[in-house]
C-alpha cells in the first residue's frame, strides 16, 4: 500500500512560531496592550489575516481595513528580517532523520503550511528542494481547518486522501487532516493534540518503522 507524506512547516520542521510572535509583539506594543506568548498560541497554524484579527480581538482594538492592510506589511517586513537569518541549525531535531528515512524508503512528501512565506523558509534551511511539492498560504483560499491545504497536497503526490499521513502541531490543522480522511500525527503536547491518530512530543520520538507500519494497514 503506497503512502506519502505531508508536512506542516512551523512547529514540525522549524520552530517560526517565535518571530512570528516577536513580530505581532512589536505591532500590539505599537497599538498599546499586552501580547503574552500564552496569547501567541492562539495564532499557530492560524493564517496571517485570521491572526491578526485574533490579535486586535485580544487587545480591543478594531482598525480600518486600510490601516489592517497597512500593519498586516509591516508585520510581515519584520518577521522576513528573522526569516532571513534562518540557517539549517533551526531545523527542528529529528526532521532531517526522518526525511532520510522517507528517501530510503522511495515515499514521497509535500510541504502543506498556511505560510506565504514557506518557500523562503524551506531555502533558508535548505530543505527546498528535497520536497515534491509545496502547498503554501499563497495556493489555498480556504485555511485550515479546511483541508483544502492538504487535499491538494495528495494531488501533487498523486494519491488519495487516505494515503496520505499529514504530520502537524497545531489543533486546526489536525482537524484539517481529519477532515480529509488522512492518517493525522500530533506533533507536540498529547492533551492538546487529543484529536490525532497518533502524537508524538517532537519529531525525534517516531519509531524507526512508523512509516512502514502504517503502509502495511
Ligand atoms: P505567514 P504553518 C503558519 O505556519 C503559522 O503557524 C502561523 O502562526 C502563521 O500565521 C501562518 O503560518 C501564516 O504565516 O504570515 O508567513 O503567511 O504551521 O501552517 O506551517
Ligand atoms: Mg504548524
Amino acid at each position: 500500500n503506497t503512502v506519502g507524506v505531508i508536512f506542516d512547516l512551523d512547529g514540525v520542521i522549524v520552530d517560526t512560531a517565535k518571530y512570528h510572535y516577536l513580530a505581532w509583539k512589536s505591532l500590539a506594543d505599537s497599538l498599546g496592550f499586552e501580547f503574552t506568548e500564552a496569547n501567541n498560541e492562539l495564532l499557530k497554524g492560524v493564517s496571517r489575516v485570521r491572526s491578526l484579527e485574533i490579535l486586535l480581538g485580544l487587545g480591543n482594538v478594531t482598525l480600518s481595513e486600510e490601516k489592517k492592510q497597512e500593519v498586516l506589511l509591516s508585520k510581515n517586513e519584520h518577521y522576513l528580517k528573522y526569516i532571513h537569518k534562518m540557517g539549517a541549525d533551526e531545523i527542528l531535531p529529528g526532521a532531517e532523520k526522518l526525511l532520510d528515512s522517507l528517501d530510503e524508503l522511495g515515499v514521497k512528501y509535500v510541504l502543506g503550511s498556511a505560510s506565504k512565506n514557506a518557500p523562503l523558509i524551506l531555502k533558508q534551511v535548505g530543505l527546498f528542494d528535497r520536497f515534491k511539492g509545496i502547498v503554501d498560504g499563497n495556493s489555498v483560499s480556504k485555511a485550515k481547518p479546511d483541508p483544502e491545504v492538504f487535499l491538494i497536497g495528495a494531488e501533487k503526490l498523486n494519491l488519495k486522501p487516505e494515503q496520505c499521513i499529514v504530520f502537524e502541531d497545531a489543533i486546526a490543522g489536525v482537524e484539517a487532516a481529519n477532515r480529509a480522511q488522512m492518517v493525522s500525527v500530533g506533533i507536540g503536547d498529547k492533551d492538546t493534540l487529543s484529536e490525532a491518530d497518533y502524537s508524538f512530543n517532537d519529531l525525534t520520538e517516531i519509531p524507526a518503522d512508523f512509516i512502514e507500519s502504517i503502509s502495511n494497514k
